[in-house]
């Protein structure tokens, strides 16, 4: 189905929502009660990994629906589920999970467009010149599919060796493409969804290691030369061979000082109790001392479903009975259990719509810009919401996407497109191409009003 016809059909369906960077402002003066909430208070989403195949059980998706802001697919948009042969695309539980988040406001980051694993042996029987064409057509026809829906997009998982030696793991990319592989894979992305950020993903890089710093001059070198990158995902399984390292927040610092994003992508700590809690904590807490640490993940809603099951990793146990765990992540984000805190998401009599907006500049050349508007409920869910943005005389808009502007003069009034409806403290992005004519100010955002 091609993306316009996605958008529409879904749109006719279900409240939707857009699915563009999150850079929350929002700082709730009341203490909310889910981790989503706590975390829009925070400027951060709270995210977890989501299968199609547990959606139709009460519990999970009640669980999913009321804690978290953002979803990632754990298996559905993977090569071996999307793309099983060459050229033939299968989207169904993939656009399962998508649709279901977007009737419930929540954002969705991409996970995983080149990977060794779960890769069907078509793709590794194929010589290095098919081979190259095969990575860019996969690329494009998931990005092409959910363009514009997808917050952030795991380009490449896992390309670097576990161990000491910070070298490229033997994959067919690496095997056939060379070292070249990834930036090939981020460039495609780049045009095939402008709007998404892009993210390369691994694990075992949290602390300052071997493995990081590989990672790390690659990310370096990509910003000195420009090739497009946005964001650095830290898988963050940890257990007691793989404990959280207590260089976490610097590393994520240091990566955040080569200016692109970190997000928390995987999450999971095995163990139980206060110590599994406080391991939690310092988690959240690292996350939360890095200002371009934009949201964490946890990989699973419960310890039934998780990969590490027999661990008990995750913030809700078999039952979805609240862990100790959760009670330490929701406190770290300033949240509060006690229901009926004024303001809180959920509780009764408090009934006020409302939204906050934020510009950034996504990209500059010398006769123009992208600007960025991300909008973010406040402690209730919206269905639509409005915002102005008045330019500097000179300049003029060539196109806008993820929003329907009305112009009067210099002022646009920007409604949504697709995208109105979000779930208390869930964000949502316009952004657009404007021409500087002369001026390089940046435009005024104007309140934000949602109803
Ligand atoms: O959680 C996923 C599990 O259901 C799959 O069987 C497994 C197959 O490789 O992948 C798991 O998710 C992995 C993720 O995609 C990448 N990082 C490691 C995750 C845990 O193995």
């Amino acid at each position: 189905m091609s993306m316009t016809l996605r958008r529409l059909s879904r749109a006719a369906t279900a409240g939707l929502v857009a699915a563009a960077a999150l850079t929350a402002a929002a700082h709730s003066a009341e203490a909310a009660d889910t981790l989503g909430s706590a975390a829009a208070g925070q400027g951060r989403y709270f995210g977890t990994a989501v299968a199609a195949s547990h959606l139709g059980e009460a519990d999970y998706t009640a669980t999913l629906d009321r804690e978290f802001s953002s979803v990632t697919p754990e298996n559905e948009m993977k090569w071996d589920a999307t793309e099983p042969s060459r050229g033939t695309f299968t989207f169904t539980s993939a656009d399962r999970i998508v649709d279901h988040a977007q009737s419930q406001g929540m954002d969705v980051r991409g996970h995983t467009l080149v990977w060794h694993s779960q890769l069907p042996s078509w793709v590794g029987s194929l010589g290095a010149s098919d081979l190259r064409t095969a990575m860019k057509d996969h690329i494009n026809g998931l990005m092409g599919h959910y363009k514009g829906e997808i917050h952030s997009w795991d380009v490449v998982n896992e390309a670097f060796q576990d161990g000491g030696s910070g070298a490229r793991r033997s994959s067919p990319f690496q095997d056939k493409l060379g070292d070249g592989f990834i930036e090939e894979a981020f460039r495609t992305a780049r045009a095939a969804d402008p709007a998404a950020k892009l993210c390369y993903n691994d694990y075992n890089t949290d602390g300052v290691n071997a493995k990081s710093n590989a990672v790390y001059n690659m990310v370096k070198d990509f910003k000195s030369r420009g090739v497009p990158i946005d964001c650095v995902g830290f898988q963050s399984h940890f257990n007691s061979n793989s404990p959280v390292p207590s260089d976490y927040r610097k590393n994520l610092q240091r990566f955040a000082d080569l200016g692109v994003d970190v997000q928390i992508t995987e999450l999971d700590i095995e163990g139980s109790g206060s110590a599994q809690a406080a391991d939690y904590t310092k988690v959240v807490e690292a996350c939360l001392a890095v200002d371009r640490c934009t949201g964490m993940t946890v990989w699973g809603v419960t310890d039934k479903y998780s990969w590490r099951s027999s661990g008990t990793p995750l913030l809700f146990d078999g039952n979805y009975q609240e862990k100790p765990a959760y009670d330490a992540v929701l406190s770290a984000l300033g949240g509060s259990g006690d229901p009926g805190d004024p303001g809180d998401p959920g509780d009764p009599g408090d009934g006020t719509a409302s939204c906050t907006a934020t510009y950034t500049r996504t990209a500059d050349w010398n006769s123009g810009y992208n600007g960025q508007v991300t909008i973010t409920a406040g402690d209730e869910p919206i269905s639509t919401w409005t915002v102005t943005v008045t330019l500097p005389a000179q300049q003029s808009v060539s196109s806008l996407w993820n929003g329907t502007p009305t112009w009067n003069g210099n002022v646009m009034t920007v409604k949504p497109s697709w995208n109105g409806t979000l779930a208390a403290g869930a964000s949502t992005a316009f952004g657009f191409t404007a021409a500087k004519n002369g001026s390089d100010a940046a435009p005024t955002v104007g309140t934000c009003t949602a109803s």
